[in-house]
């Protein structure tokens, strides 16, 4: 029988915005792990004394608290999930440890390239660096295609998620960003990102993805993310460029 969030001491301190594509990852894989447990949504402008003392070196969100063990940065938690509960759901991470790293590889890619493309579109007045950054996230959405295809290989057919048959490590990674891919492509007045002409594989990937359980559920619809922009980054964003243009 499976131990409840009480007698295993599992809580995760989320954002209140329920945007956050950090977050919504911890939930994806504690959903695929079929663990419950307390979710505390923090407010960002007022961080409690369980998440500074949690997350004492980066104060950011998630964090994954098990037993009175926190523990931080999104994939890290993805990665303990499946240690951590090996017989509990779907394995996050393949068992082959090349299929591993791989994974891996592409989801850091994913969190230090891709998304950075793809908010820096928004984060810039000035069109060649816009320009540029549109190009940035096209051809890390190009490379994900290959990707995929390359991940999902079983035998000689594809399987449907880059972790194989179910959803793992990458999948949750890139995922977790859907809503946010398609809130700045909407806010910059372009066409989708993700396009079946351009990327045929991961357009029908996002198909797939968004239907799984339990992802469904757990995704923002993008105008609640375009919200979050207007109201919480575009301030901030502009703020620091104010203050670096007096310094
Ligand atoms: N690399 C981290 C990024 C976490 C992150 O940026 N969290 C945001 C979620 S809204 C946060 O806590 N922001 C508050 C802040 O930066 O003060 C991860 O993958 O967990």
């Amino acid at each position: 029988m499976m131990a409840g969030a009480q007698e295993q001491g599992l809580k995760l301190l989320g954002a209140a915005s329920g945007v956050s594509p950090y977050v919504i990852r911890a939930q994806m894989a504690l959903g695929i792990k079929g663990l419950t447990y307390d979710y505390l949504p923090e407010d960002t402008r007022c961080k409690s004394d369980l998440l500074l003392a949690s997350n004492s070196v980066h104060k950011k969100l998630p964090v994954f608290i098990h037993g009175g063990k926190p523990v931080c940065e999104s994939l890290i938690i993805l990665e303990y999930l499946d240690d951590a509960f090996p017989e509990n759901g779907a394995s996050i991470l393949p068992a082959d440890p090349y299929r591993r790293v791989v994974a891996r590889f592409w989801a850091a890619y994913v969190d230090n390239k891709l998304f950075p493309s793809c908010i820096g579109i928004l984060k810039t007045g000035k069109p060649q660096e816009r320009a540029d950054k549109v190009e940035e996230t096209l051809s890390a959405l190009g490379l994900l295609e290959a990707a995929l295809a390359e991940c999902s290989k079983e035998g000689d057919a594809e399987a449907p998620f880059f972790g194989g048959g179910s959803l793992g490590l990458l999948d949750i990674a890139l995922g977790s960003y859907l809503p946010w891919i398609e809130a700045i492509g909407h806010l910059a007045g372009m066409p989708p990102f993700l396009d079946a002409a351009r990327t045929p594989k991961l357009a029908a990937w996002v198909e797939r993805f968004r239907a799984a359980e339990p992802v469904r559920a757990l995704l923002p619809p993008a105008d609640k993310v375009e919200e979050y922009i207007l109201a919480v980054l575009y301030p901030k964003w502009k703020a620091a460029l104010t203050a670096s243009a007096t310094n």
